[in-house]
């Protein structure tokens, strides 16, 4: 026999058989940008101030002028919170730049806020440090008030721009492209050089993630409410769309495309509030704790990652309207998601094979299923009955996503009390459904690209009104 094949052998016998990829794969960087799926998305500029949603870009920079800013205290709450990260409008489409540009003259250094001598993209790159927190930018290609928008310059003049905020305040995790096109100050639309734009930001920023509406690295979700398709691919086709009006239609990008020749995951951006940028009007409109998990469920637990977007106020701080939401709602996450399976002696995990026997205490671990998945099948039971109405499951992208549909089947002894089909998993599938008292659950892949390969269980209670609807 030779040596190799002996290694094989022993590799196969040590951690069992080496599973195939189905491709594509995601990249190193993929996997670990949807490994951290919750961080927020912050809207700040002159709309602040004027009350706008989409500024004319002839807005004066005196305007900007929050004279309480405090960077610390929205990584305060955005890590009480317990997201990950924040993304921050350093350039929405009124073209303000929220730092002191030397390619614009309608930034930071033209307002009055501390003489024309503050930087917030510094400030918050310090803090977001400070509090070990991720930064991003959202850098909006559409420019309402730059002269050169509408003409071959603006397109340079966009990558100097990326250039310096990446130099400046980078590395970034995640930089938002927006798809918006309109008209600049001398009426004209600019044609954007997307193929110059996107080698640039792949040679300045190699391991940052580039958002927009069809990547490269992760896709807009087809809406503005959080959610993402009940099926959800991380893969999507390309070839023939583009950003903006040539995008694919709002439901290829809600579920992605099950043969996508590439990986491009979801991100569902939503905000707390009505608008992106802060009203005071919407004071009172701020999305509850629990409609907020109820998002989380619907992102997240649909395996894209949540971008959540918390406007400071003109003060430059995160109202109390809005922390006060953001902590109940990180509190509703800490008290749900508790896996009942983490308590050794009260369950055990089995996969029953071809033969039925059960083989393996798989909690929290890979699991790996055979090319005839049909025939197995998950157990999890329960010494005791429990109060269970909301389990949890991971696919191990490293593999690819294989898995096109399964089943959950609840039980008390032998009578079956909740059965429900479900379609993709992805980085993670949170199912929920009304509280059952159960002593076993049953789990059967249906129908995968090939052998399943799941990344672990959970099984929660999580509080009776946060069921999905
Ligand atoms: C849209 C923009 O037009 C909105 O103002 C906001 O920034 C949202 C996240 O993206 O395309």
């Amino acid at each position: 026999m030779k040596i190799s094949l002996v290694f094989l052998l022993l590799f196969i016998f040590i951690y069992g058989r080496p599973q195939s990829p189905v491709n594509p794969l995601p990249s190193a960087k993929q996997l670990a940008w949807q490994s951290e799926p919750f961080y927020l998305f912050m809207h700040f500029g002159p709309n602040t101030f004027t009350d706008l949603e989409w500024g004319k870009g002839s807005e004066k920079e005196e305007l900007f002028n929050p004279t309480a800013l405090d960077c610390r205290q929205w990584c305060r709450i955005a890590k009480a919170a317990g997201a990950t990260g924040i993304v921050i409008t350093a350039k929405h489409h009124d073209g303000f730049c929220l730092w002191p540009s030397t390619y614009s003259k309608h930034t930071v250094a033209q307002s009055k806020w501390r003489n024309g001598k503050g930087d917030v993209l510094k400030e918050l790159s310090n803090a977001c440090r400070e509090y070990g927190l991720s930064l991003g930018v959202y850098l909006s290609p559409w420019d309402r008030n730059h002269p050169a928008y509408g003409t071959p310059v603006y397109n340079d003049v966009f990558i100097k721009m990326m250039k310096e905020v990446v130099a400046h305040y980078g590395p970034f995790f995640e930089f938002w492209w927006d798809g918006a096109n309109g008209e600049g100050p001398n009426g004209k639309k600019q044609v954007y050089d997307w193929h110059r734009f996107e080698k640039t930001i792949r040679d300045i920023a190699p391991n940052t993630m580039v958002f927009s509406d069809i990547g490269p690295d992760m896709r807009w979700v087809g809406n503005e409410n959080g959610i993402a398709g009940f099926t959800n691919w991380n893969l999507l086709d390309t070839a023939g769309f583009s950003r903006g009006p040539g995008a694919p239609p709002n439901d290829t990008l809600n579920q992605g495309n099950i043969y996508g020749k590439n990986w491009i995951p979801a991100e569902c951006d939503v905000s707390i509030r009505p608008g992106w940028f802060y009203h005071i009007k919407e004071d009172s409109l701020v999305k509850s704790p629990e409609k907020l998990f109820d998002i989380y469920l619907k992102s997240v637990g649909r395996g894209a990652n949540l971008i959540l977007n918390v406007p400071p106020d003109p003060d430059g701080l995160i109202s109390s309207f809005d922390s006060v939401a953001l902590m109940r709602f990180a509190q509703l996450r800490k008290e749900s998601f508790q896996d009942l399976l983490l308590d050794k002696n009260q369950s055990v995990v089995y996969l029953h094979d071809k033969n039925k026997k059960e083989i393996t205490d798989g909690k929290n671990e890979v699991i790996k299923l055979a090319k005839n998945y049909k025939d197995e099948f998950l157990e999890i039971r329960f010494n005791k009955e429990l109060a269970i109405n909301c389990i949890r499951l991971k696919e191990a992208l490293q593999w690819g996503q294989r898995v096109k549909s399964f089943v959950i089947e609840i039980y008390d002894k032998d009578s079956l009390l909740y059965k429900n089909t479900y379609t993709t998993i992805g980085h993670q599938r949170i199912i929920s459904f009304p509280t059952r008292n159960s002593n076993r659950i049953l789990i059967r892949i249906l129908d995968a690209k090939s052998d399943p390969v799941l990344d672990g269980i959970s099984v929660y209670r999580i509080p009776e009104m946060l069921v999905e609807k």
